[in-house]
């Protein structure tokens, strides 16, 4: 027998997302081999589900997708265990982790195959060879072992994503069922998570989608997308839509069709864009949005840094001063911009680094005063192994080396490392990162947002006081009471580890 398990491996402790990733490689598949969805979220015991559908003899293929951060706590105990006793299962695994990592991945000697980029085609093409015996290294998007040397095939182009198979909701819903995945956040009280396209444009030098996509997108039409929204709604009640795409606004055309469709849905959503794109929308294309349900976007502002933004191969065009002015242009609007910030990328000196450091700080400030309503989100830099980037170059030059051992990943160090939280990067003192998350702790408790919909207006306005001589005078150490605070009125979790700033 030949069934496929498709695994998501936890990724959150609370507010699960439809599993889009083995949703997606599960059409790939449906309709040709017999298999089961096991999500992490939702199992007390996820191993015990997966030892009991593999101890009845009935599979052959255990297909496992991989973010950096929670996942591989169960990815990579769960793959070893069914290596060591199930030996005759192949394992797959698929997503962004296993692809930028998959030296490590693949020496584990328990993974047999990464897919690079799309399963769609990729994942049932893999199965097919493998049952037939056919040689693998014909499948595209692959990435396996053979002997001691690594077997990378070519890129396949990305498909015209409207002929993708349907995504099976219905067999999803036969497992789990799809409400407890639409959860509430301030976009709605039923959330639905959908992904309308695959990789990106451009090339920014820090970000892991630009090693496997290599700077290609392709997008869903409208009226797919539309489709697919209704169903959702009319089916299981969604009435907020998140848009996990890497890059939701690339075309205009696109979103404004988007838009016309949706307006009468009456519904909120929210996506991730690009500044320098969305800057050159037209004012009607901005009003429709806005009218369409458009609350909030994403945006990786990164830094108000020119050389920096240059270093980071931002797309030529981003820049501090239109940063700052497109921050104003969204307030015309009423869309509220969530802009996204990269802080301690290398440079020199330690001196240059602090520098550069206390220069974001000051200004993400003037951001929250032009317009106050900005979400600000704060990452410290964390790399990403795009070779034959200016920056990835610089880091390396530091010392700077990823882990060899697969199960180094679950050392609390390098989870952290993953989660932006605590890089093991040679350049940056303790100073530094705490420096940055401190301002973080301060900065929200001066500005609580529309997505802290859980605050008071009492809680919000104890906050704002207590922090507003630190904000004011720069003093952000040790700010434990405002951490407190946060902890117990808000049940604070950072939302750019554990779930969007729309919860
Ligand atoms: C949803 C999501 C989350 C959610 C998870 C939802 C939940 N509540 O459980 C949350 C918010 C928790 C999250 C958190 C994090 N995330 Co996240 N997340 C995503 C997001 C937006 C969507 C994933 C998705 O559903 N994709 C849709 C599917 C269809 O695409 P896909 O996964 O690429 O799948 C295709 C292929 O990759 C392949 N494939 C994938 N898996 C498999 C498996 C098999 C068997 C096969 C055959 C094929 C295959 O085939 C699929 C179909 O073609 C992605 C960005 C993105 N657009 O993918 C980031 C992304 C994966 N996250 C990322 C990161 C870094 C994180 C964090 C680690 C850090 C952070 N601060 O953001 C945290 C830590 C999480 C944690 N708690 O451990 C990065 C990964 C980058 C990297 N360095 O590798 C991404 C790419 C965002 C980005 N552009 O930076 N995330
Ligand atoms: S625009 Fe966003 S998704 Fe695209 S390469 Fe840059 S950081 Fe990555």
């Amino acid at each position: 027998m030949s069934k496929v398990i498709l695994f998501n491996p936890r990724s959150a402790n609370s507010k699960h997302r439809i599993p889009n990733s083995i949703l997606q490689v599960g059409a790939s598949i449906n309709g040709k081999y017999d298999f089961v969805f096991v999500d992490g979220n939702l199992e007390k015991d996820p191993w015990a589900k997966i030892k009991s559908y593999l101890s009845t003899g009935n599979f052959k293929f255990f297909g496992c997708t991989v973010m950096p951060g929670l996942q591989p706590k169960q990815a990579i105990p769960f793959t070893k265990k069914i290596r060591e006793e199930f030996p005759e299962i192949i394992n797959i695994w698929g997503g962004y982790f296993p692809a930028n990592q998959y030296k490590s991945v693949l020496d584990s000697g328990f993974v047999d195959y990464v897919i690079n980029g799309p399963g769609d085609e990729a994942f049932p093409q893999l199965i097919e060879a493998i049952k037939s015996k056919a040689d693998t290294s014909l499948v595209k998007n692959l990435i396996f072992k053979r002997a001691s040397e690594f077997i990378k095939t070519p890129k396949a182009d990305l498909f015209d994503q409207d002929t993708l198979p349907q995504l099976p909701y219905e067999k999803l819903n036969s497992f789990y069922p799809l409400e407890k995945y639409l959860g509430k956040t301030f976009l709605g009280t039923k959330t639905a998570a959908y992904h309308s396209s695959m990789g990106c444009p451009f090339t920014c030098s820090f970000c892991a989608v630009v090693p496997i996509y290599e700077a290609r997108w392709k997008g869903k039409s409208a009226t797919l997308i539309y489709k697919d929204i209704k169903y959702l709604k009319d089916k299981f009640g969604a009435n907020g839509i998140e848009f996990h795409d890497n890059n939701f606004f690339v075309s205009e055309k696109r979103t404004v069709e988007f838009s016309n469709l949706i307006k009468i849905e009456n519904m909120i959503w929210w996506g991730e864009g690009r500044i320098d794109t969305i800057n050159k929308y037209s004012d009607e294309s901005l009003t429709v949005m806005r009218e369409a349900g458009c609350r909030m976007i994403f945006f990786g502002a990164e830094t108000g840094n020119d050389a920096i933004l240059k270093q980071m191969d931002k797309g030529g065009t981003q820049s501090g001063e239109q940063i700052k002015k497109f921050a104003a242009r969204m307030k015309k609007f009423d869309i509220i911009p969530e802009y996204s910030f990269v802080l301690g990328l290398p440079a020199e000196t330690p001196e240059k680094v602090m520098r550069q450091i206390d220069e974001d700080i000051q200004f993400i400030k003037q951001i929250k005063e032009i317009n106050p309503d900005t979400e600000i989100i704060i990452y410290v830099y964390s790399p990403v192994p795009t070779e034959g980037s200016e920056l990835y170059k610089k880091v390396t030059e530091t010392g700077f080396k990823f882990p060899i051992k697969l199960e180094d990943w679950l050392n609390p160090q390098w989870s952290n490392f993953d989660l932006r939280k605590n890089p093991l990067t040679p350049w940056l003192s303790a100073e530094m990162v705490d420096k940055i998350l401190n301002f973080e702790t301060v900065i929200n408790a001066q500005y609580p947002t529309v997505s802290d919909f859980k605050l008071t207006s009492f809680q919000k306005k104890t906050l704002r006081f207590l922090s507003s001589l630190r904000y004011k005078s720069d003093f952000y150490n040790f700010p434990y009471e405002l951490k407190a605070l946060q902890k117990f009125w808000l049940k604070y979790r950072r939302p750019e580890v554990e779930g969007f700033y729309t919860e």
